[in-house]
């Protein structure tokens, strides 16, 4: 078998990137010093994180001349994530720390005045003229997941040979990728891009730069696409198997034997909503409050099945906190629990309970940032956009604004009193406990200290079928720039138009209708693309 180099110094969900490399048939060695990348063939350099933390620690670790003697020795190099962004001269990241300098630019952080930032999800990396650069194509799209990227500046990469693919996000044309002589870096991930992204690694592991361009199915719409998410609520029922469950307003059990619904095995539903298309999967363990996940080997293993065929991002919620361990009698630090999850196959990790908690102590201590919550530590080591914070927020109905000091919103919806004002309260516990903590309080908490998406669930909506609470997703996205992803009521396709025509919200999620075989991800993609949206076609 043929061998590829993978040097990941940092931090990162490698395991997907091996599972793609060995699904093409070749075997991957560690680049564990500076002095195996000379004896290396084919190298990948690949991170997620932060790009001064990054480099810092790459240039400490001796291997800056070593790498760039291998780019230069006409060797296959290939860089992703944060892999490309070091190659640049520097970012406004960190100004500190100088890149390698291979490609005559600088990263810029993304505008956030019009358009969530990070960037994240699926888009397109253009090249332009009639041929394809490592498996490139103009009708697929890429899952990138970025703040700061090089702003595309009509010839001058090309000037210095480089041949480069383009993205467009809001206003902003950037780099999405970069190829020259033994050259491919890439902005996406390739390893999280499905059939797309296995193309690009297979062009480039087999050295075909250039190919011509297949006929095109369709006409090539730029930018970024409606994000569909697949959400499964696992844990273990009655009878001890591991099962995909789902509640009405989180009551998990049957009304007439208590039972806890079984819809399906966790790896087999995630691998079958893969198939239909869905942009990105999450994973709740629901009984986390419970269990610590240092126990729970069996969703870990999850992750880890279900990361070597489904080749989309993968996020893992529950019980991400400091955990107690009985087994070493020791305090097991969030990132270490994080990584764990990170290590078994997991893109993002998603925190609860221990969000609402670190928001309050936030205020608190008049908004100072310790560094040290999960948020901070997990958001330092593998940047904002592997931190989910998940909010299962409920309705407090109120007569008028002041009648609390909480953020209120005019309702549509009256209360049962004809109250016409409601503010969300924060829960935790899996909404077992109601905190006297508003859900414009937490987001704004948890953005400060570094999540970089929010997870916006609504308890009174959890499987109604009644549609997302689009005023509750309304009053997040005024207060937040970070993607918000809508939760918690669909029921139907024309819920998730609704929801992306009447708000700004960055993607949205389904579980009980997908679960219960009502609707596919497929159909709600075709209605979507039907209202004029931009989805991702799911490619075999
Ligand atoms: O607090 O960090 O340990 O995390 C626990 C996680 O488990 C949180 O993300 C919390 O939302 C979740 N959780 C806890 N209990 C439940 C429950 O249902 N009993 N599920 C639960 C949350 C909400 C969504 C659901 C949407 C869409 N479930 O995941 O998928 O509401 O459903 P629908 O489309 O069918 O309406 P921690």
């Amino acid at each position: 078998m043929p061998t590829v180099h993978l040097l990941d110094y940092a931090a990162g969900n490698i395991r997907s990137l091996v599972n793609a490399i060995e699904k093409l048939g070749w075997e991957v060695a560690w680049i564990e010093s500076p002095e195996d990348v000379g004896k290396a063939e084919v190298s990948h350099h690949r991170d997620a994180g932060h790009f001064g933390h990054c480099l810092g620690q790459f240039r400490d670790a001796g291997y800056v001349e070593p790498v760039k003697r291998f780019i230069e020795s006409g060797k296959p190099f290939m860089g992703i994530c944060v892999g490309i962004q070091a190659l640049f001269e520097g970012s406004a990241e960190n100004t500190s720390v100088p890149g390698l300098g291979v490609i005559r630019s600088r990263l810029e952080r993304f505008n956030d005045s019009e358009k969530s930032v990070p960037h994240i999800g699926w888009n397109s990396a253009n090249v332009s003229g009639n041929q394809s650069i490592y498996g490139l194509r103009p009708d697929s799209k890429y899952y990138y997941v970025h703040s700061y990227a090089v702003p595309y500046r009509k010839g001058q990469l090309e000037n210095d040979g480089w041949t480069v693919a383009t993205a467009r996000y809001g206003s902003e044309e950037f780099v999405g990728a970069v190829a020259r002589d033994n050259v491919l870096a890439t902005q996406f991930h390739p390893e999280k891009s499905g059939a797309a992204g296995q193309r690009v690694l297979k062009a480039f592991l087999n050295g075909q730069m250039r190919q011509p361009l297949p006929q095109l199915p369709s006409p090539t719409q730029e930018g970024l696409t409606r994000r569909i998410i697949a959400c499964l609520d696992v844990r273990t029922n009655d009878q001890g198997d591991l099962v995909v469950t789902k509640g009405d307003q989180y009551d998990v059990r049957e009304k007439d034997n208590n039972a806890v619904r079984n819809l399906g095995k966790p790896v087999e539903k995630a691998q079958q909503y893969y198939e239909q298309g869905a942009d990105e999967v999450t994973f709740l363990n629901i009984t986390s409050f419970r269990d610590t996940p240092l126990k729970d080997l069996p969703m870990l293993e999850v992750l880890r099945q279900a990361s070597a065929t489904v080749f989309v991002p993968l996020t893992i919620g529950g019980g991400i906190r400091d955990t107690h361990d009985p087994a070493t009698n020791r305090t097991v630090p969030a990132l270490e629990v994080a990584t764990l999850y990170f290590k078994s196959g997991a893109d993002k990790v998603s925190i609860g309970s221990d969000a609402v908690t670190a928001a309050e102590q936030y205020y608190a201590s008049n908004k100072t940032l310790t560094g040290k919550t999960a948020i901070e530590t997990i958001s330092e080591a593998y940047g904002a956009q592997a931190v989910v914070v998940s909010v299962d927020p409920k309705r407090v109905y109120v007569a008028s604004p002041e009648a609390t000091s909480h953020h209120t919103i005019s309702t549509a919806y009256r209360g049962p009193k004809g109250e016409k004002y409601c503010w969300y309260a924060c829960t935790i516990r899996g909404g077992r406990e109601t905190r006297d903590f508003d859900v414009v309080q937490l987001v704004t908490a948890v953005e400060a200290l570094g999540a970089g998406e929010i997870l916006l669930n609504c308890i009174d909506k959890d499987g109604t079928n009644s549609g997302f609470d689009l005023e509750l997703i309304r009053s997040v996205k005024a207060a937040v720039k970070i993607p918000v992803i809508a939760s918690s009521g669909a029921g139907n396709a024309d819920h998730f138009a609704e929801v992306f025509q009447q708000t700004n919200v960055d993607a949205a999620l389904g579980a009980g209708m997908f679960h219960r075989g009502e609707w596919t991800v497929k159909q709600v993609k075709e209605h979507l693309q039907h209202q004029g949206s931009m989805v991702r076609r799911f490619e075999e």
